[in-house]
């Protein structure tokens, strides 16, 4: 019982262990799975703002292609004429006024501005006021040089806001895209220039975005990302900082968003980072995986574990019964040999002797003659029974064959031995057997002489030897063989 109680403790620290070992397993898989999957995600965001901003740069270049070929207009450039100019670039101004490119500024050769379309100044001051540094922030500006006989004679620039950026892409691709820019560059300058209202961002205080785009965001969307932006606050607190790409993912109302940062940087210095938040299933589908991995392996664990322990304990049984006399329950020869094995490798080492006593019912023959074979076998098992229940603990009780038993006896010299023999001849000779009444034994002993005796077989010849004596002595008797 106590056996079988450790074995399915061994097997549940077993299944135990495993799980546990897979659950780390799985969690890490799916670890990399969103590492890599985000990592892509942030490369998607970087191609969609690539590809954007290329068809910005394409209507620019196209009116730019126009402008340098035109000889007329080459040589306006040169005088820096600001109002033939301002007349000649204003139809090509209004249409890319219509696909939102809202600034077109013409430099000198020192880069100096000459004219902007977008705010002209059209008399001959000594020079227009250039950009500002961080209004340029603002802007994703395309610049190219304009030549004359390889001469260079100024600079053509079309420039849109991060918020032409952003609806563009808002009406391309799917998701919500925002765009904010670091606190130190939210200054006097910037408002001066574009009467750019900004609102902290309540994804980081040290954010800001632009009012005008928040306000022209439907509700639906300003809900959403703030809801999403309070789940990841505490999470890009740190990584904003280091002025890199990342994405996470994060849950509202039971659906996953991945939100990836593009870190936007105008000349080597960090400026903000433009935010798409998408919804995302594939993020679920990892979820789904690493559920089913780990409740699949856990069935084939739980599977293989009762797999094994049914085997341990067939081949226990079958074990057992190989060594097991079926009438009397008792041990048969082959565990005889086993156990006297090693109490004769203990004797050896300890000096210390062990004894066999070999007994044998007398007159058996005359039992099943007279009451039958069923009466003889029912004699058997109740003898077996009586003597195991008077043996002690430690003491042998094998069925040796036919109606023969031994008793092994560990620590016991052949004194000792004597008196359990006696003690058990006398409990027989007592005792009352159902149809058959009182029966006898004859007995004979022998004990292990460690410094004389090789195995087992000695002493059973010599216990064998004196039983034969006891029998010839007239029965119900003991003998030792010295
Ligand atoms: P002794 O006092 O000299 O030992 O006489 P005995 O009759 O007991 O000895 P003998 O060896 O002549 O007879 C043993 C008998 O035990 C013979 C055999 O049929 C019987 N026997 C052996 N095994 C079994 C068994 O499993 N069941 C039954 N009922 N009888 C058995
Ligand atoms: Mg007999
Ligand atoms: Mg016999």
């Amino acid at each position: 019982m106590r056996t079988d109680l450790v074995k399915i403790l061994f097997f549940i620290l077993a299944y135990l262990a495993i799980s546990t070992l897979l659950y780390f397993y799985f969690t890490i898989d799916k670890k990399n799975r969103t590492t890599v999957y985000l990592t892509q995600q942030i490369e998607k965001l970087k191609s969609e703002f690539k590809a954007t901003k290329n068809t910005y740069d394409k209507l620019g270049s196209f009116v730019y292609d126009e402008l340098t070929s035109d000889k007329g207009f080459l040589e306006l450039l040169q005088k820096g004429d600001r109002s033939s100019i301002y007349s000649y670039l204003l139809p090509y101004y209004k249409i890319l006024r219509r696909y939102n490119i809202q600034y077109l500024t013409l430099l000198g050769p020192d880069g100096k501005t000459l004219l902007k379309m977008h705010k002209p100044t059209l008399k001959p001051t000594r020079s227009a006021k250039p950009f500002s540094e961080n209004e340029s922030r603002l802007m994703i500006e395309f610049k190219k040089p304009i030549y004359m006989q390889n001469r260079l004679i100024g600079f053509f620039k079309s420039a849109i806001s991060y918020n032409v950026l952003k609806s563009e892409l808002q009406r391309l691709f799917k998701g919500y895209y925002e765009y904010v820019i670091k606190s130190h560059l939210i200054n006097k300058d910037i408002f001066r220039y574009g009467n750019y209202l900004f609102i902290q961002s309540d994804l980081n205080p040290r954010y800001f975005y632009e009012e005008s785009s928040y306000r022209k965001q439907n509700s639906k969307a300003k809900e959403l990302i703030h809801a999403i932006n309070l789940t990841i606050k505490d999470l890009v607190a740190n990584r904003l900082g280091q002025n890199a790409n990342f994405a996470l993912v994060t849950r509202v109302n039971g659906t996953y968003y991945v939100v990836s940062f593009l870190a936007i940087s105008y000349n080597n210095t960090h400026i903000g980072y433009l935010i798409s938040y998408k919804k995302d299933d594939t993020i679920k589908l990892f979820n789904t995986i690493f559920l089913q991995n780990l409740f699949f392996s856990n069935l084939l664990i739980i599977i293989f574990l009762a797999f094994i322990y049914y085997f341990l304990h067939v081949r226990y049984r079958f074990e057992e019964m190989a060594v097991t006399d079926k009438l009397t329950g008792l041990f048969n020869r082959h565990k005889l040999y086993e156990i006297a094995d090693h109490e004769v490798t203990r004797s050896k080492r300890t000096g210390e002797p062990f004894s066999i006593i070999i007994f044998d019912i007398d007159h058996f023959k005359k039992i099943n003659d007279t009451y039958g074979h069923d009466v003889g076998d029912y004699v058997l098992a109740a003898v077996a029974k009586l003597v195991q229940k008077h043996i002690r603990k430690y003491d042998y009780l094998f069925r040796w064959g036919g109606e023969e038993f031994v008793i092994l006896s560990p620590h016991t010299d052949s004194k000792g031995a004597y008196k359990l023999a006696e003690k058990i001849r006398r409990l027989i000779e007592s005792f009352e057997f159902e149809k058959v009444g009182h029966i006898t034994v004859s007995l004979g002993l022998s004990q292990f002489y460690p410094e004389t005796d090789e195995n087992i077989e000695s002493v059973i010849k010599r216990a064998d030897n004196a039983l034969y004596q006891s029998k010839r002595e007239g029965r119900n008797k003991t003998n030792i063989a010295l």
